[in-house]
């Protein structure tokens, strides 16, 4: 009941004709699969390009981050109606190197999730633990505290636009992935989280994505755990042979 959502996060990675490139090679051999979101996020200037490219394709556009402001004199930040202008169906929040590069807190990613939602986009909240805190048996109160905080004021009737990525920080870009049992625990507690939140039904139909050195090797066990609804994918989103074998996890 839950559509898999497989979503690629380029970061600053891409000029604009090599963001063509990459999507033109998607869309050549994506297929016409319906039971599986996909999902491009790429840097700011080259969303309006594949944008145009990905209209009315297989392919949704997501951006990697928005501010909570919808305009004013906000130096070098993005509002969220301009990525709705530029055909933005997702948006990133909270993502970790957003966290610890510039400045994201609980609060601020609280807000910006509320201005993506009141705007139409859909936000995919991201939320995981470090090493030292695993270390320290504290991964699931961390990561069930940042679900608790970044969706503070949020309806259950809201929480159908919004999905979850669950990335321990540990495993971004490192080559090491939380196991699949290990990932899978923690997503089978983000959703007891979200039962709590907003009653055992809601939770049931909230996605809850895997990130964290994704790769074509290992999406298909990650794939077959119970909770885990998708993949927010770095590196291995930054080639199209190697996106297109995780889009088609068995
Ligand atoms: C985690 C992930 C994408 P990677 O940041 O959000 O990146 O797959 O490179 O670990």
């Amino acid at each position: 009941m839950r559509k898999p959502i497989i979503a690629g996060n380029w970061k600053m990675y891409k000029t604009l004709g090599e963001a063509r490139e990459l999507v033109a090679g998607l869309l050549a051999g994506l297929g016409d699969a319906t039971d599986r979101e996909v999902v491009v996020c790429p840097p700011y200037t080259a969303l309006a390009s594949v944008g145009e490219q990905v209209a009315n394709t297989g392919i949704s556009l997501g951006a990697q981050e928005v501010f909570y402001e919808a305009q004013g004199a906000f130096t070098g930040a993005i509002a969220p109606q301009m990525l709705c202008d530029v055909g933005c169906r997702y948006v990133i929040v909270g993502h970790s190197e957003r966290r610890q590069f510039f400045g994201d807190t609980d609060a601020s990613v609280n807000r910006k999730l509320h201005a993506a939602l009141a705007n139409g986009l859909r936000p995919i909240m991201c939320v995981g633990e470090s090493k030292p805190q695993r270390d320290a048996g504290e991964a699931e109160a961390i990561v069930t505290a940042q679900v608790r905080a970044g969706l503070a004021g949020v309806s259950a009737a809201q929480m159908a636009e919004v999905v979850i990525a669950y990335e321990p920080i540990w495993a971004i870009g490192t080559g090491d992935t939380a196991t699949s049992a290990d990932a899978q625990a923690m997503h089978a507690a983000i959703r007891a989280t979200l039962a709590e939140l907003f009653g055992a039904e809601t939770a049931q139909t909230v996605r809850i994505q895997y990130g964290g050195s994704v790769k074509p090797d290992n999406i298909d066990e990650l794939m077959a755990q119970p909770d885990i609804d998708g993949a927010l994918v770095g590196g291995a989103s930054l080639k199209a042979d190697s996106f297109l074998r995780i889009i088609q996890f068995q």
